[in-house]
């Protein structure tokens, strides 16, 4: 039997590269190998205020944008989290095992209660929970994430371990898989923090929608360290992160590529990064554009049978072992 690998993505606006080449370009090389499931996490997405039709849109987008993106509809399995409700409800269940002192201290909490001072909701406190349940429920062996996410995996696999021991053998311990090029990619804007989807300015990031101009203007005023030769190294931060989005989407070594612009300046650098991510999003957009929403809603249908199957038989086995009347 295939292992099998579990992700997901919040339907919360544009996705952009960072998503892409931290999580997305990771299914697409693993699904082969492993028993698909990729989910379109909206439950998560209410965590922050979301505008009703725009998060309906958002989901159709997504899943358009996994297909794009290279999955394999045939074999891998792609749904919505609201329309699997075992998802909440493992999630209830999982939170009467978790202390608060292990959810006080995720970094994800941490920085989105900054940003959303107005609304700290019990569920962004709670997310971490719901994500363990999402993995477990599926007997999932390998989460691909981004850096981010790790703290949350690790959290998943403590309350496997948890449960298993209160309640008997039931759930697989998940591990997470990360590329290094690709766990962390950084704002163009600002090397120190990640590339992220509620940054303030458009040029913190390379959206998956983005134009040829418009692309090459971001890359063109992406900052960049004090110096002038092209060095991946630790204390290049911003090129470091350039080379590494270079790298993944030309499947090149950093290295090779920090060799070929050995005496070359920034701006020839930063031309060429930009055609060759002009090129990788103009085939990306014209795959989306072909794709029809009744199609969309076809495989999301077919992935809804297959989640509610396997969530409902592994949340028998949870009822069961925990007490409930069956
Ligand atoms: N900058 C990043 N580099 C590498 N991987 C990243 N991921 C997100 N940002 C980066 C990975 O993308 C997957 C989906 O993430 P999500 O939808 O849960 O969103 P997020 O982690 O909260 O980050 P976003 O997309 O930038 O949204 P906001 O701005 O709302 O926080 C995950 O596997 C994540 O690791």
């Amino acid at each position: 039997m295939k292992k099998r690998i579990f992700s997901g993505i919040q339907p919360s606006g544009n996705l952009h590269l960072g998503n892409y080449l931290g999580a997305v370009k990771n299914w697409v090389a693993l699904q082969k190998e492993y028993d698909s499931i990729f989910c379109i996490v909206d439950l998560h997405a209410i965590t922050v205020p979301q505008n009703p039709e725009e998060l309906r849109r958002n989901t159709l987008e997504l899943a358009k944008t996994y297909i794009a993106s290279g999955i394999d509809t045939q074999s891998a399995t792609i749904f919505v989290q609201s329309q699997v409700s075992e998802h909440a409800e493992l999630g209830w269940i999982l939170n009467t095992l978790t202390k608060m002192p292990e959810l006080d201290k995720m970094t994800q909490f941490k920085d989105k209660s900054q940003e959303h001072r107005e609304n700290i909701n019990a569920g962004l406190f709670d997310y971490p929970v719901l994500m363990a349940a999402d993995i477990l429920l599926y007997d999932t062996n390998v989460v691909p994430v981004g850096e981010d996410q790790l703290q949350h995996v690790e959290l998943a696999r403590t309350l496997a371990r948890r449960f298993n021991h209160q309640f008997r053998e039931t759930f697989t311990v998940p591990e997470a898989f990360i590329v290094k090029e690709g766990m962390r990619i950084m704002g163009l804007d600002d090397p120190a923090k990640k590339m992220s989807k509620s940054a303030s300015s458009e040029l913190n990031y390379i959206a998956l929608t983005d134009s040829p101009e418009k692309i090459r203007e971001k890359v063109r005023r992406a900052v960049t360290d004090s110096g002038k030769s092209i060095r991946y190294a630790d204390d290049k931060p911003a090129i470091r992160n350039l080379i590494n989005i270079y790298a993944l989407l030309d499947n090149a070594k950093p290295e090779d590529i920090e060799q070929s612009y050995k005496g070359k300046g920034y701006a020839e650098f930063k031309n060429d990064l930009a055609e060759v991510i002009v090129d990788f999003l103009g085939n990306f957009q014209a795959k989306y554009n072909d794709i029809n929403d009744k199609d969309v809603l076809d495989i999301l249908e077919t992935g809804r049978g297959k989640g509610k199957s396997l969530a409902a038989k592994k949340m028998e086995d949870v009822r069961e072992k925990v007490g409930f009347l069956q």
